[in-house]
């Protein structure tokens, strides 16, 4: 974030009251010489961000001859949703209220008291900083720049998503790099361009987990909250991993809602593997994970 954030959020409903929601307000604050002002953003993916803030707010214009330069407020630090910093699980018993307060308040929907207290009460506590997902993904594409001369924008090469990943040693699907779309990873939808905004196309289809295009949502998996699903053809991610040169055994531990999977396995863009067809005995729960050797 280039600028404090407090005081250029207090300007924003004001302008509201002028100019119809996201339209008009850079000429409105020029006109009432406000001394600065911000756009608000945010619930898109991690490729949107980072365009948005490299093309509008870091991207000097000039308008009635004063030359601009826009500060900008990202929304939500913490929420239960899956495309903010910090990510609160919803709790069962939180889940059950809201239908409850969504039915209008229905009887049969309606907790005891006992129940109410308690179920708020482990919502609270499944706020607790260390029962969160927390995304560097997002940090990354709000401060990193989308080029620069060294080759290290956003948009030019990846950055590890966790540090130390070595082998021997498991890589989990969800731990693929920092990046863009189309350097860290492909899938066929990375970003919300009809929209905007969270009301178009779901850029991550599993509604859970980190904010790129690759799709993501929760695991009962061990040693991971976050599983990667929805792999279309010609879809990939890429993950930097330190080793030592030799020869390994891989193992794939996958789930398919069918047989004929098809995956390839490539190191420094070189395919090692050749097309590998995951074989499923029968149709396996998405829920169910066998161990491939290959
Ligand atoms: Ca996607
Ligand atoms: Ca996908």
């Amino acid at each position: 974030m280039d600028r404090p954030e407090f005081q250029l959020e207090f300007f924003r409903p004001r302008l509201r009251q002028f100019t119809a929601a996201g339209a008009g307000n850079r000429s409105t604050c020029i006109s009432l010489n406000l001394p600065d002002w911000a756009g608000e953003f945010g619930l898109n993916s991690t490729r949107w961000n980072n365009r948005i803030i490299a093309n509008t707010y870091e991207a000097p214009f000039t308008q009635s001859g004063k030359t601009i330069l826009e500060g900008h407020c990202y929304w939500a630090y913490k929420a239960c949703l899956w495309d903010v910093l910090v990510q609160n699980p919803q709790t069962p018993g939180w889940k059950a209220l809201k239908a409850y307060w969504s039915s209008g308040n229905s009887s049969s929907l309606k907790p005891s008291v006992t129940n109410a207290f308690k179920w708020l009460i482990s919502y609270a506590q499944a706020a607790n900083f260390t029962n969160c997902v927390v995304r560097v993904e997002l940090a990354d594409s709000l401060v990193r720049p989308n080029t620069n001369s060294t080759g290290t924008g956003f948009s030019q090469t990846n950055l590890p998503y966790k540090s130390g990943v070595t082998i021997p040693g498991k890589i989990f699907a969800v731990d693929y790099d920092m990046g863009d779309s189309n350097v860290t990873y492909a899938d066929s939808v990375s970003e919300d361009q009809a929209n905007n905004g969270p009301n178009g196309t779901s850029w991550n289809s599993g509604s859970f987990g980190r904010d790129d295009g690759v799709d993501t949502t929760t695991c009962t998996d061990p040693g991971t909250l976050l599983k990667v699903g929805w792999n279309d053809a010609s879809e990939w991610q890429r993950h930097m991993v330190t080793c030592t040169p030799g020869t390994y055994d891989l193992y794939i531990r996958f789930a398919g809602g069918a047989a004929g999977g098809q995956l390839n396995v490539m190191v420094n863009s070189n395919d090692i593997s050749g097309t590998i067809t995951l074989h499923l005995l029968a149709v396996i729960p998405l829920t169910q994970l066998i161990l491939f050797p290959v």
